[in-house]
């Protein structure tokens, strides 16, 4: 299935790994890249000598390209900016923030930038910024997200830009990259789908939680504090989500609650203290499969959706 996006990154299939922070490590990134899409590692706060171990681990890993998502808001931004380009990672995806002033040095340097974006605005401005395509991500993502939905902002974009779009946010299948192809994306980008894969190393609990969850087991918290998050419903997120809607916490209070939170989930399944980022697509999310049978069973899928 070639499109502009298999072009551009040199990939089998037109298919990006979410940068899914403390999700999002070498294993995972190489193995989504030795099946032929693109894998990322997520840069999410992490220190930079350990996000140096990562990207040395994902090159010892596969020969096949891979991607760093620089999360903007994290205080460690600007090093691993100099990081990607020092260590000649391919390909930058840039979410939570514009990534505007990155962007001659990446340039420079050979760097191919996809920026995550939620709106035809931002998305506009990423394109006169030199981005090689933009992940027009839709509010049914896990974690940070936009108020837009896939469905209505993925054509939107494809119609105000000239570079390539990929589309997020709802694709766990070969139906949702037939529509997203529908919509006039050239690639998708998923998240949910590989939490529940075999080489995601995070917590059993928080796998088992994406497997069992239903259509409506979900919950935005952030709501308050301007940025929203999409979670796993848990006690602990529906909790958190309500207080914050009956104004039972102040923002400094939601951020005290929640430091750390991501962590305690992915690594100790701490269902008490945890944040389980999650798609919406969770509901259909049913199995724990390899990677490369994830891909593979989507895009055949895919194409015979699409008779090609
Ligand atoms: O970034 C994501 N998803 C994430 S980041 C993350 S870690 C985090 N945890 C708590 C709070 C915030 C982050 C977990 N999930 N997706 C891409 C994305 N980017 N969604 C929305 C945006 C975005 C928002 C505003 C991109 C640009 C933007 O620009 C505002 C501006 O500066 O103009």
């Amino acid at each position: 299935m070639n499109t502009k996006i298999t072009e551009l990154l040199g990939i089998k299939y037109p298919i990006i790994q979410g940068g899914m922070a403390w999700v999002a490590e070498s294993t995972l990134a190489a193995a989504v890249s030795n099946a032929g899409g693109l894998g990322l590692i997520a840069g999410g706060s992490a220190p930079i000598d350990y996000l140096r171990d990562q990207i040395r681990n994902a090159k010892s890993l596969t020969d096949k390209p891979f991607g760093v998502n620089i999360m903007l808001m994290s205080p460690n931004a600007e090093d691993l900016a100099q990081l990607v380009i020092d260590e000649k990672v391919p390909v930058v995806t840039t979410g939570a923030g514009n990534p505007g002033k990155f962007m001659e040095g990446w340039k420079n340097a050979g760097v191919k930038v996809i920026p995550v974006i939620p709106s035809v605005a931002l998305a506009k401005r990423m394109e006169r910024a030199g981005a090689d395509a933009v992940v027009a991500e839709g509010t049914e993502s896990g974690g940070h997200i936009g108020e837009n939905t896939t469905m209505c902002l993925v054509p939107q974009v494809v119609d105000a830009l000239e570079i390539p779009v990929i589309a997020a946010g709802g694709i766990a299948d070969g139906r949702g990259i037939a529509a997203s192809f529908m919509l006039g994306a050239e690639g998708v980008q998923v998240g949910t789908r590989f939490l529940a894969s075999t080489e995601c190393k995070i917590h059993e609990t928080y796998k088992q939680l994406v497997i069992d969850a239903k259509d409506t087991d979900n919950v935005v918290t952030g709501r308050t504090t301007g940025h929203p998050c999409r979670n796993v419903r848990t006690k602990f997120s529906k909790k958190l989500a309500q207080d914050e809607f009956k104004g039972n916490i102040t923002p400094d209070e939601f951020e005290k609650i929640t430091l750390g939170s991501l962590r305690k989930a992915v690594q100790d399944g701490n269902l008490e203290e945890g944040s389980f980022l999650c798609g919406l697509i969770a509901g259909m999310v049913n199995e724990i499969k390899p990677c490369k049978d994830i891909i593979e069973e989507m895009f055949a899928q895919a194409e015979k959706l699409l008779g090609r």
